[in-house]
């Protein structure tokens, strides 16, 4: 045991004995937590771009500002990096991939072309690496999306278009979970929108609702692959109206019994998503979770420990509902080193759900007896008990490094690896 190991054993025992006096089994804690997988955003390392090199640039309604040098081109040092984030997060993950990272060789694939060979090295990568793989149609950054339209698109043509690229991803998301043993979320988000007040808010809608139906009309085995819908509020270009707005999606989810992804910018600026999942979970079979934070607008800021934060994982655990939640980020900031955004923001979500998973059992049964004060008092003492003890803990028996000191490790890939591109 090293020096800092042997400290943070002693201030674990010590931590573990308060929380035992309140009820809570620390060593329980932190093997729930470490089933709890996050599935990781490929597209925090290259600020959106994905590998096609097309030309085109971000489109959609979303941006990512900032230039920090080392960017991942390619898709090897694009899992170089995850690699390295990875190895500095406790726990085992997944990868939340885009269509448009698909490697083509060089060639013109076009979005309604991509097959399964496309992502086999990826898929070669995760099974190797033992994770799961979640996927996403890439549908932005493309000629056919210039508009700001796609699936609810009044061309015909366009419209097919982007069904057979969703329906093709469906295809691959479905090979992925089966190749590796782990149901693959497919997460289907378009930017339709207009900027300026619409004339006709039902028909895009209709329109939608239509491609939809059409792109998830094959059953897949839900063993492989499961669809999800995310909503949104506005996007940049999109302010007025937005075809996929929450009720839409909420409506269409119920109906069709599809994963309903909440993302935490997606919404009014002071508007939460955590009071949402125990109601939207009364309805549709299963939530994700598109872990963000919207500073003023959906800026996709880098996740921090905030009040939103722990609302979420709070309200996840305590009612009972991780085993219908999928967890993904997504946030993408090319203004700092992107490899130390992606552990700040994983690290940070574990923290939330770790935080969640201590919080002492006397806060529930003081609501069920009816003493509101105790509910208050024990949740604002909880906010002061030794947590961070645990979790230096659990990123020691994980194997990753303690506190701050995972840093260092990015300076060093930073100087070896990013600097040379
Ligand atoms: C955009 C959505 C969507 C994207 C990714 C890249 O507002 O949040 O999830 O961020 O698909
Ligand atoms: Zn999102």
């Amino acid at each position: 045991m090293t020096q800092s190991s042997r400290q943070v054993a002693q201030a674990y025992k010590f931590a573990a004995a308060r929380y035992h006096e309140i009820g809570v089994d620390t060593d329980a804690v932190l093997r729930k937590l470490s089933t709890i997988p996050i599935s990781l955003h490929c597209w925090q390392g290259d600020d959106v771009g994905g590998f096609e090199n097309s030309g085109e640039g971000l489109s959609g309604g979303i941006a990512v500002t900032g230039n920090y040098p080392g960017k991942a081109r390619t898709a090897d040092e694009l899992r170089s990096d995850l690699q390295k984030a990875m190895s500095l997060i406790p726990g085992k993950h997944r990868l939340n991939l885009h269509a448009f990272y698909g490697e083509f060789g060089g060639r013109k694939v076009d979005r309604d072309e991509i097959e399964p060979k496309h992502f086999k090295v990826w898929i070669d990568w995760a099974k190797a690496n033992k994770i799961g793989m979640d996927f996403n149609p890439t549908c932005f950054s493309h000629p056919k999306a210039a508009d700001g339209f796609t699936l609810s698109h009044t061309d015909k043509g366009i419209r097919q278009f982007w069904i057979d690229h969703c329906i093709a991803s469906r295809e691959i998301g479905a090979v992925m979970g089966r190749l590796l043993g782990s149901t693959t979320v497919t997460n289907v988000w378009i930017p339709d929108g207009y900027k300026d007040t619409p004339a006709n808010r039902i028909a895009p809608r209709q329109r939608l609702a239509d491609s939809l139906d059409k792109v998830f009309a094959k059953k897949i085995n839900p063993k492989h692959q499961l669809d999800a819908v995310e909503c949104k509020l506005f996007g940049i270009g999109s302010e007025s109206y937005v075809v996929g707005s929450h009720e839409f999606y909420l409506g269409y989810a119920i109906k069709n019994q599809k994963v309903l992804c909440l993302d935490a910018g997606h919404f009014h600026p002071t508007e939460g998503i955590a009071d949402k999942i125990s109601s939207v979970l009364l309805y549709v079979p299963e939530v994700l979770l598109h872990v963000s934070r919207g500073v003023r607008w959906d800026s996709d800021h880098v996740v921090v420990l905030d009040d939103a934060l722990q609302s979420i994982a709070a309200e996840v655990v305590r009612n009972n509902l991780l085993g219908r939640t999928r967890i993904g980020l997504d946030f993408f900031d090319a203004s700092i080193n992107r490899i130390a955004a992606w552990v700040i923001g994983t690290r940070n979500t574990l923290k939330s759900i770790l935080l969640a998973l201590l919080e002492p059992p006397g806060v529930r049964s003081a609501e069920q007896a009816g003493d509101l004060t105790a509910r208050l008092a024990l949740m604002e003492e909880s906010k002061s008990l030794p947590w961070g003890a645990i979790w230096d803990q659990y990123c020691v028996i994980s194997g990753v490094p303690v506190a701050q000191s995972w840093l260092n490790e990015v300076r060093k890939y930073e100087s070896e690896v990013l600097s040379q591109r």
